[in-house]
């Protein structure tokens, strides 16, 4: 099964949102392999957003981020790197359509609550950044056959 990294950001716990984003991966049926409280650096940062370092904006995308302690989640699914970014959002919040997790909780294009790996490629080279192998848990949850067709997985 596919994997990718969500980050429930420092907008997201500092105003309490954790439980509707995980209320909505559970909900969804993907399943969380790994999950922990961590507190980023500009250096962790500087990598996970290597993009946008030449950017005007980045010391203040490396303030918001280490404001307080973020949560990185790993998650597991079919297609799930292409299903969450679906239901994360557009980048900036009030462009986010109603429904997804910006759209319904974001006013703005740095305070968007959640991270969501944008390819297969960069979901395996994030999830080694913020996880070590032990911290992620290969299991099969029990209603696996009432999430997808036999032939779906
Ligand atoms: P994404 O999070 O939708 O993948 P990226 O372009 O990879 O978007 O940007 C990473 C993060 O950097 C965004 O989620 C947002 O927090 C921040 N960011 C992106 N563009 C801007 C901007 O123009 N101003 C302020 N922050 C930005
Ligand atoms: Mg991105």
């Amino acid at each position: 099964m596919e994997r990718t990294l969500c980050i429930l950001k420092p907008s997201a716990i500092e105003r309490s949102l954790v439980g509707e984003v995980v209320k909505r991966i559970e909900q969804k049926g993907i399943t969380i392999c790994g999950m922990k409280m961590m507190q980023l650096d500009e250096k962790i940062l500087r990598e996970h957003y290597s993009h946008l370092v030449e950017r005007p904006f980045f010391p203040m995308l490396v303030e918001s981020m280490t404001i307080s302690p973020v949560i990185v989640m790993c998650l597991e699914g079919k297609d799930v790197v292409e299903v969450f970014r679906g239901m994360t959002g557009a980048t900036n919040g009030r462009k986010a359509v109603p429904g997804t997790i910006r759209g319904d909780f974001s006013m703005s294009g740095q305070q968007n609550i959640v991270h969501a790996s944008d390819s297969v490629e960069n979901a395996e080279i994030e999830i080694a950044r913020f996880f070590k192998p032990d911290e992620l848990f290969d299991y099969t949850p029990g209603m696996l056959k009432f999430l997808y067709a036999e032939d779906e997985i």
